[in-house]
């Protein structure tokens, strides 16, 4: 019997993946080698995420990358990663330095590709793959395959051909339906969908009249895409029966309850620890348990779609 006093259980489940607490940092985030993998398993989080990793090495586009906007960043990073050999040796070193369950996140220029790179990480110990067919400023490789239903069906296909483990699908807002674009990853074998990807935004320098990103086109982050983000994982909510990972803007515990309520099972925050640091994740924590100890609620899943 548990007894009023007994802490709120933050414990989920991911598919067959057991984690401590339903927080994850966004892809893109620290994430690319084992270090910086361990660093985000030691701030205590639920899984961590790896930057996107493909078949080749990407050197990303040309600074600068990254401009800090009203309520954000807008960012053009353009896909950097070592190619999926180094990535499978940063992760076999990853996987021995921490117990935290690491989501290996993937992209490709054709579904083949998706199912190479994951073919080559599914023997390492990670715990699930985030499918990225949603980077909204790379041509060919991101918004082009999550914008088209058949396309997202395909690489979830051609994934599930890859690896057994749970498969993610990271969704794109930059689309007229999101629904219908997490039903085609649900129809097609998808056990979760992250929602949302970055939306496809610039900036222009007025001193010199030229687009401020060198890749002209980035992708806008933090909390000015947060009610975009949260009416996302609400329509999804009602449209889908697969969990959903709440993405975009979540900055504080307020935020994480928020996305909950919408209808998100599991979180995930990128921008806010550019802002505040690694020490985001434990403050997040911390709120969570409180609201849920003042709520009278014995577990973090009894907020999911509580306002539906
Ligand atoms: O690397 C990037 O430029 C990037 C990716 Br892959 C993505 O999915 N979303 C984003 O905002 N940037």
């Amino acid at each position: 019997m548990r007894t009023p006093r007994e802490a709120p259980c933050l414990t989920v489940e991911l598919a067959s993946v057991r984690l401590k607490n339903p927080l994850m940092n966004a892809a893109g985030i620290l994430g690319l080698t084992a270090y910086s993998l361990k660093r985000l398993a030691d701030a205590g989080l639920g899984a961590v995420v790896t930057k996107s990793y493909g078949l080749k090495p990407r050197a990303g586009h040309a600074n600068p990358t990254i401009v800090q906007v009203e309520g954000g960043l807008l960012n053009s990073m353009g896909l950097p990663n070592p190619g999926v050999e180094a990535a499978a040796s940063e992760l076999k070193e990853a996987v021995a330095m921490t117990d935290t369950p690491i989501v290996a996140s993937i992209f490709g220029f054709k579904p083949e590709d998706f199912e190479v790179v994951a073919k080559r990480l599914d023997s390492l110990k990670v715990a699930a793959f985030e499918v990225n067919v949603s980077c909204p400023h790379v041509k060919e490789v991101g918004v082009e395959i999550g914008q088209k239903k058949e396309a997202l069906a395909e690489v979830v296909k051609q994934v599930r051909r890859a690896t057994k483990k749970p498969i993610i699908v990271k969704l794109s807002p930059n689309v007229a339906q999101i629904t219908e674009m997490a039903k085609a990853a649900q129809d097609s074998g998808a056990e979760a969908v992250t929602a949302i990807n970055t939306l496809k935004a610039m900036a222009i320098d007025i001193e010199t009249g030229a687009p401020i990103l060198a890749g002209v086109f980035g992708g806008l982050s933090g909390p000015a895409i947060k009610p975009i983000a949260v009416r996302c994982v609400y329509e999804l909510f009602k449209e889908i029966q697969i969990p959903i990972i709440g993405c975009g803007g979540i900055s504080n515990w307020e935020d994480a309850v928020e996305f909950m309520m919408a209808g998100a099972s599991f979180l995930q925050v990128g921008t806010a620890v550019m802002f505040k640091d690694l020490a985001v994740f434990g403050e997040i924590l911390h709120g969570l348990r409180d609201y849920l100890k003042k709520k009278g609620l014995r577990s973090v899943e009894e907020l999911v779609g509580r306002a539906h």
